[in-house]
């Protein structure tokens, strides 16, 4: 058994950059540019929504100057999904709504990371529905863009837990009879400490709630629209300016730390508002768990790990 344990050093909020990789130099080094974090060219329909949450990741990327060690991309499955194939850094492409509780491993056994978590509505609130609720409660530090397009892309055209009353589908071909969910009030109510609503069709918003949500010191969640061109063409022109639809932002009046507030934003009518609709700043798993493992460690303290293991076995005796 190894002694020897390296010390993985704690992030809080702030500049991912600022704390050293365990393994490398700690002197200035250059930002990657696109060139080196684009891996696959993405398999995406033409037009798709997605290239363009892509895109911006690659710039959020370059422009926070963030190396690839200090980063990791995780999705589920579907369209969206496919994302951590066309990233050139440490990522993983996971079972079908197991994103988060895998992301959540890696976030709490690496808190000098930040970990980004793409996917679809099906992946988030279909089979992946209550680790969502679980994750945003536990406030484990990570950002989560959902990438929502109001349909099942990948299995071409199932009615999913967003797509409207009335949807024809292949599971639905009379039309949705059943009321879809609210991505922002069901992330408010299970506990996500950032909430925000961007649209692909704006891409300085989109990077905009990418970057507000990385700096969030706990769990962030980010409804991206994202359209389908396939299967659901059109669905989000209502909010988009050069389709006749209007981007309206959360009004400056709005106080994101107001619970009721936010709820009540997320309550109007497509196409609603875009922006920050709550933040807090409550502690997170990871420094709970922290406080914890050190406590633990101190009364371990000078003994080997075959000494530590015997005295647990010990103690089950
Ligand atoms: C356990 C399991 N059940 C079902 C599937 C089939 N499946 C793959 S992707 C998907 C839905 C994807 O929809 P969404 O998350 O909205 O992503 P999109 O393709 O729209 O981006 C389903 C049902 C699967 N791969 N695994
Ligand atoms: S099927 Fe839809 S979601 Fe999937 S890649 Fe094509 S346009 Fe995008
Ligand atoms: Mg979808």
């Amino acid at each position: 058994m190894n002694d020897t344990k390296t010390e993985i050093p704690n992030r809080t909020a702030g500049n991912i950059n600022s704390v050293p990789s365990p393994a490398l130099p700690t002197e200035e080094r250059k930002g990657l540019t696109k060139k080196e974090i684009a891996a696959d060219h993405p398999t995406w329909c033409p037009g798709c929504g997605d290239f363009s949450v892509l895109a911006l990741y690659f710039k959020l990327i370059e422009k926070r100057k963030i190396w690839h060690e200090k980063i990791t991309t995780v999705a589920g499955i579907g369209c969206s999904s496919r994302f951590p194939y066309f990233v050139q850094a440490h990522g993983v492409h996971y079972i079908h709504g197991r994103a988060l509780p895998f992301a959540s491993g890696i976030s709490l056994s690496r808190p000098d990371l930040h970990v980004f978590v793409f996917g679809g509505d099906g992946d988030a609130f279909s089979i992946g529905g209550n680790h969502f609720n679980h994750t945003a409660r536990k406030n484990v530090k990570m950002t989560y863009v959902v990438m929502d397009n109001w349909v099942y892309g990948l299995t071409k055209k199932q009615t999913s837990p967003t797509s409207p009353l009335g949807f024809k589908s292949k599971t639905d071909t009379w039309g949705a009879v059943d009321y879809p969910i609210n991505p922002m009030k069901q992330a408010i109510a299970a506990g996500a400490t950032f909430v925000a609503r961007t649209t692909h069709s704006n891409p300085n918003h989109v990077l905009q709630m990418m970057e507000a949500a990385m700096d969030h010191d706990g769990f962030s969640f980010v409804e991206c629209l994202s359209e389908c061109v396939e299967f659901y063409e059109g669905a989000f022109d209502a909010s988009n300016p050069r389709k006749g639809g209007v981007f309206n932002l959360v009004p400056p009046t709005h106080d994101v730390t107001n619970e009721m507030a936010a709820y009540k934003l997320a309550d109007e009518p497509f196409p609603g508002y875009f922006g920050i609709f709550y933040k807090n700043n409550k502690p997170t798993k990871n420094t709970k768990e922290i406080a914890i493992n050190t406590s633990a460690m101190e009364k371990v303290k000078g003994l080997k790990d075959h000494e530590i293991l015997q005295k647990t076995f010990d103690r089950l005796k």
